[in-house]
């Protein structure tokens, strides 16, 4: 259940703490779960909270806050750098969307149709599919993706990437009737998201998210111009998602339900572009009925395979993941693990209330140390993309299975 709103206080950067009060208006807005609040107290910043709430579950208390907005990329730095998993942050516009997105799922205006039966039924469909699965394939967007300097939310090399990627999968889609390839727009930044479409038949309205971010980040100084390659984290996200596009082409599939591939733009900058397209999904009362987010699938730190990410996800949906990846991928292990307040796109979704997953490539502790770094390579995820290609099986399964259910 959620808690009642904080009064106004003011967190000086210097440890003064003047209460009561409220700052003038520092022009940005973030929502941080516990970790990151905690250290934004210790840190550099000048924070207003302006309300506060308990996470679904009472897993955490959440926090709306205000910031200068001059201070965002060094906040984004300071958090990047002591939180590690991206900072635990989102980034609000105004403080309207910031409490919407706080208040979370209780504020739904889309309820979920009917949940998709989460029955296994088209394994004739499903098999074929993954065996024409390459990891060759998915090694070579890698390498792609990771050959731009960066692909900084606000660089000229991001806003390229994401061209790129619109390019890449409008080609892939040419000449099939039921896909389309646009790209989404961004306020105060180039970068744009890619949305490739799938349109379903008889249960068209309903929709499922695969999503990954094309975005990179180096916390050094010059972050537009840093090299930043991102192989990891999460250009092996947008790998995946190519694979699967790709074998869904060459398969034909046509699924009844529409299935949207979404690269999104400005994760690492506070969960931006998701946020934006997950609140024009609601707008719009689309009906999502799965997320599923593929951010870090090539780094194997950990012994077992795929890590769910328990905390910010749909229980039911990552059960049939569990019960989905022992039927297709016998030999892949699963574990669990939680990633705390915003740790990737999947929490855009689920503050809206959509049902998510985030399957993750090894556990927190033992996540890739290079990411947002110059060493975040191909090369440092050991030159190989066999473990990629286990997240895109699972990602092109979850496509088939919940895009054409059982009759
Ligand atoms: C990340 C995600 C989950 C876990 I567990 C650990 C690390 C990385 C993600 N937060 C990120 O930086 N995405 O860009
Ligand atoms: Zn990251």
């Amino acid at each position: 259940m959620y808690g009642t709103s904080l009064a106004t206080a003011v967190i000086m950067v210097s440890g003064m703490a003047v209460s009561g009060t409220a700052a003038a208006s520092q022009g940005s807005w973030l929502t941080v779960g516990e970790a990151a609040f905690a250290q934004l107290k210790l840190g550099g910043h000048k924070v207003t909270i302006r309300a506060n709430q308990l996470a679904a579950g009472g897993a955490e208390n959440l926090y709306l806050i205000e910031v200068r907005t001059r201070d965002l990329p060094s906040i984004a730095a300071t958090l990047h750098r002591k939180l590690k998993h991206c900072g635990g942050f989102m980034f609000h516009a105004s403080e309207a969307q910031a409490r919407v997105a706080l208040a979370g799922g209780a504020l739904r205006a889309v309820p979920l149709s009917t949940r998709p039966s989460y029955v296994l039924a088209n394994q004739a469909l499903v098999t074929p599919i993954l065996a024409q699965m390459d990891e060759q394939q998915i090694a070579a967007t890698i390498i792609r993706l990771s050959g731009f300097v960066n692909r900084y939310y606000s660089s000229a090399h991001g806003a390229q990437a994401a061209d790129w990627i619109s390019t890449t999968w409008a080609a892939l889609a040419a000449g099939h009737g039921n896909m389309a390839v646009t790209q989404f727009d961004h306020a105060g930044y180039a970068q744009r998201s890619v949305i490739a479409t799938i349109t379903g038949s008889d249960k068209a309205s309903e929709v499922i998210v695969l999503g990954a971010h094309l975005d990179s980040i180096s916390l050094s100084a010059e972050r537009a111009q840093a090299p930043a390659p991102g192989a990891d984290d999460d250009a092996s996200g947008v790998a995946v998602l190519t694979e699967v596009l790709r074998v869904l082409v060459q398969a034909d599939y046509r699924p009844r339900r529409t299935i949207k591939l979404i690269a999104y733009a400005a994760e690492e900058v506070g969960l931006r572009g998701s946020q934006d397209i997950a609140r024009e999904f609601k707008r719009n009362k689309v009906d999502v009925v799965g997320v599923l987010q593929l951010d870090m699938t090539n780094f194997k730190g950990s012994s077992k395979d795929i890590y769910l990410i328990s905390d910010y996800t749909d229980g039911e949906q990552n059960r049939f993941l569990e019960k989905l990846i022992a039927a297709y991928l016998p030999t892949v292990n699963i574990g669990s693990d939680r990633c705390g307040y915003a740790c990737s796109d999947h929490a855009a979704w689920s503050a809206l209330g959509y049902a998510t997953s985030m399957p993750f490539e090894s556990t927190l502790a033992q996540d890739n140390p290079s990411i947002h770094s110059k060493n975040d390579t191909y090369a440092n995820s050991g030159a190989q993309a066999a473990h990629a290609l286990k997240f895109a099986r699972m990602a092109a399964a979850y496509a088939v299975e919940l895009g054409t259910d059982s009759p």
